[in-house]
């Protein structure tokens, strides 16, 4: 068994139990057996391989089933297997709850679990009161309020990086996502695995700038797309994030109220009386909005797909009998 810590174009690193980090390639079978993107290897994902010595690349046999996983869309696996999400939200800029609701969703959706990291308390004078706020907006969400002038503060991390564990960094640009993992790696640029130069046996020189082994024996993926992910079809991770929203609508009188001047509104009535926040409602609208536009996106595609399939499986048919008609069949 091995892990994949880095994919580039169809080539991938994996660690094997050893160790040892070597160059991989999926076998003939595995790239054959489906045509569904997301069953391909990924980030993190645990796979069997085979390698015979002499050989330049080891053969991905079979992907493990995944723990947990992000994904973006219908097409592309960014991170198997995630342990834990550290959501890095700075206290110096104005801080954005919403933004909270979105990495919330998307970690909910993925099964890993979310940790908030309030970051740069040092330029904040209440970062108390932020923690707070936050905590009180995400109940059941650690909250950790961290400066990297104040390193005592980023020992509370310490808890969440035991070894076998897999971590990744989200949140916007500038944040301190890069200076954090740094400083979780004290400072040096870390390797992932064994390195060995290249010596004839298809063993090759890695310096994965995917992922990282922390000291404490924690994996940091520190992938791009991990970055930037966007809230796509992630209906189970928003209904979790908002479950309280979700069941309170349900006890509307008219099963497809709109929660705008329907009679008997749940919905109304919570916000009116301030049991569901303002804003939370709001930014719920927005991303349920978002997450049904991807939805209706991907139906359509799925739709294209199987509507080209049968074109082309009616042209082939045509064309078929058009040969036969010539004798040529
Ligand atoms: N005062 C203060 N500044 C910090 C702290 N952590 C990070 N910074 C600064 O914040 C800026 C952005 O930090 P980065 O680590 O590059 O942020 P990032 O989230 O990795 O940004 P992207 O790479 O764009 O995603 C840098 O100038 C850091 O020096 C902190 O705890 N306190
Ligand atoms: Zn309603």
């Amino acid at each position: 068994m091995a892990r994949v810590i880095n994919q580039e174009k169809g080539l991938y690193k994996i660690q094997t139990s050893d160790d040892e980090t070597l160059l991989a390639q999926l076998s003939g079978k595995l790239s054959y057996s489906t045509t569904n993107p997301l069953a391909f290897p990924a980030v993190g994902d645990w796979i069997q391989y085979s390698f015979n010595s002499g050989d330049e690349r080891a053969m991905i046999q079979q992907v493990l089933e995944r723990r947990t996983c992000f994904y973006r869309g219908s097409e592309q696996v960014i991170a198997a297997n995630v342990d834990v999400a550290f959501i890095v939200t700075s206290a110096n800029a104005e801080m954005n709850l919403n933004r909270l609701d979105r990495y919330l969703t998307l970690c909910w959706e993925s099964k890993a679990q979310p940790v908030i990291v309030l970051s740069k308390i040092d330029l904040c004078e209440n970062s108390q009161t932020l923690v707070a706020e936050i905590e009180q907006r995400h109940v059941g969400v650690d909250v950790l309020a961290v400066s990297l002038q104040q390193p005592q503060t980023l020992l509370q991390l310490n808890k969440y990086l035991l070894p076998g564990q897999t971590v990744v960094l989200m949140g916007s640009s500038g944040v301190g996502k890069s200076s954090l993992a740094n400083a979780l790696m004290g400072g040096e640029v870390a390797l992932t695995g064994a390195i060995r130069d290249d010596d004839q046996k298809g063993r090759h020189t890695t310096t994965s700038r995917q992922t990282y082994r922390l000291a404490g024996g924690a994996l940091l993926m520190d992938t791009p797309g991990m970055r930037s992910l966007a809230l796509g079809s992630h209906e189970e991770g928003l209904e979790h994030q908002f479950s309280d929203i979700v069941e309170l609508a349900q006890s509307c009188r008219f099963s497809d109220c709109q929660h705008e001047t329907e009679p008997g509104c749940a919905i109304r009535a919570a916000l009116d009386s301030g049991d569901v926040d303002q804003g939370r409602w709001l930014s719920f609208l927005k991303l349920q909005r978002e997450v049904l536009h991807e939805k209706m996106k991907e139906d359509h595609a799925l739709l294209e797909q199987q509507r080209n399939k049968w074109k082309k499986i009616s042209k082939d048919l045509r064309v078929r009998i058009k040969q036969k008609a010539r004798g040529q069949v």
